[in-house]
Order: C-alpha cells, then structure tokens, then sequence
C-alpha cells in the first residue's frame, strides 16, 4: 500500500497534468464554436474539455495504479481492488470555465478505505497548486498552509456557492440574506475546491455549501483540515450534498450555529 505522501506526489502530478490539459483544450474549445451540453438542470453545464481531461486522469491511472478504483465526476469511474480509491473533478468551476472566469481547477483526492488521505488541486489559470496528506501538512508549493486569521464572525469573509436546482437556489439565497449581516462579506466564487483552499490559505476565513459531490470537496476539505481549518458536514455527519462547511478552528462553531439559526444547514 503506497504511503500518504506517496499519493500526495501522484495526486500533484496528475493534477497538473491534467491541468494542462484543461488549459491546451480551453483554446481548441473556444476556436472551435465553445459548445456546452447541460446535465442535471439547464445552469449545470459541462464541455468535451470536461471529458477530456477526466479521460486522460483515467487513462494514466490506468496506466499507473491499475488495481485503484476512481470516481469521476463525469462518468469515468471503475472499481478497484487495491483499496485505493480516486475521486476526480476534472474542472471544478465548469461555469466559470465557460464563461472565461479564470477561477476553475482540477481536483484529485486518493482515499484509501474510505478515508481521503492525499489530496491536490490545481488552479488552471493561475496555475496554484495546493496539496496535502493525512499528518504531512497542507502547502501551496513548497509554502506551508497555516489557515486564516483570527477575526470574529462580525468581521469574517466567508465563501459559499448555490446550486443547479432553482429550488434549492431560491432556499440558498433566502438563507443567505439572512446570514449575511452576521459576517462582514460572502464571497460566491464558483468553485468549491478552490474556496476551500482558499480557507487553508487564509484568503476566506470560512466556507459553507450544499448540494456538493464528493469530487467537489474530496481534496479541498483535506487540505483545509491539514492547514488546520476543521471541516464539518450537517449536524454530527460527515461532509455530504446536505452540507460542507471549514473554517478556522475559533470560528467554525460560532459559524456552523450561525447556520443552524438562519436554516442555511436545511435547505438541502
Ligand atoms: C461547482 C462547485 C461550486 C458550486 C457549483 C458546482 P462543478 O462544481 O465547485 O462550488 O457552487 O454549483 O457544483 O459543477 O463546476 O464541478
């Protein structure tokens, strides 16, 4: 069984590889009419740059830990035997990668039975790469992640982001109009991974979402976790579609019971 730092530097690898695929397709995509398809509702979109680079992190998984079972968020997904399971977000912010947003990255998280113990995501436009293994740490390069400042609710910028159902949006922002003049500012920037490296990194001092996948917080929740910024799920679950939430570790009940008071914990 492979070490947690040695799925870490497989996982920065094929996210940056896959990275660059993102990158190289975004301009075929754009010079070749930009066409999107739509899945679950008419807003959740996805492109063949989205296949595609889930097609090449399968194929050099195969390549590379054939026995290793992968959950894509595209459909690219097999069981496995050697108790290593990845779980892929080839573009976590298909939106803004749509739109030219520079803001949408790859996300690769290795779980080994059940539990994610090596993790990176890589910004494609700005070409960040964050990272982390149970016990090893978060880092942003060869710079160690050590979470956000230590400011109170009143005065903390906090992410969050909204669904593809207009049902559960229309709950999300009732929600969040009243949670909003609790904090100082909420920041919706359109990826989940990144917002929850972004907590690691200090640059949101929390977050909360509904309605996730597992490929859309698998390797950003660890790498906030290992900066130090405990992640928590609905009531006493772990991290599911009914609720993701990090911050630092002073404001993360005063934040969680902040969503418990507005129903922002309930609209899943
Ligand atoms: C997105 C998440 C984002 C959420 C969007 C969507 P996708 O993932 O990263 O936080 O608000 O609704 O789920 O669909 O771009 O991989």
């Amino acid at each position: 069984m492979p070490t947690a730092g040695e799925l870490e530097q497989l996982a920065v690898s094929l996210a940056v590889g896959a990275a660059e695929v993102a990158r190289a397709g975004r301009a075929d995509w754009v010079a070749d009419a930009g066409e999107v398809e739509r899945k679950s509702s008419a807003t959740d979109l996805v492109t063949a740059v989205d296949r595609r680079t889930e097609q090449w992190l399968v194929g050099e998984l195969a390549r590379l830990r054939p026995g290793d079972g992968v959950l894509g968020e595209e459909g690219g997904g097999r069981e496995g035997t050697s108790g290593v399971r990845w779980v892929l977000d080839p573009i976590d912010g298909t939106v803004n990668f749509v739109l030219g947003i520079p803001h949408y990255a790859v996300s690769v998280a290795a779980e080994v039975d059940g539990a994610v113990v090596a993790g990176a995501v890589c910004d494609v436009a700005l070409g960040e790469t964050f990272r982390a293994s149970a016990g090893g740490g978060a880092w942003l390069g060869g710079s160690r992640l050590t979470g956000t400042r230590d400011v109170p609710l009143a005065q903390a910028v906090i992410g969050t982001g909204f669904g593809y159902d207009r049902e559960l949006r229309r709950r999300q922002g009732a929600a969040a109009a009243r949670l909003l003049p609790e904090i100082a500012d909420l920041r919706r920037l359109g990826s989940a991974a990144l917002a929850l490296c972004y907590v690691a990194a200090g640059r949101l001092d929390g977050y909360f979402e509904a309605g996730l996948n597992a490929w859309d917080h698998a390797a950003g929740a660890l790498i906030a976790t290992e900066a130090g910024c405990p992640t928590a799920g609905a009531g006493t679950e772990p991290l599911s579609a009914r609720l993701v939430v990090a911050a630092g570790p002073r404001l993360l009940d005063p934040l969680r019971q902040l969503l418990t008071a507005t129903g922002a914990d309930a609209v899943a």
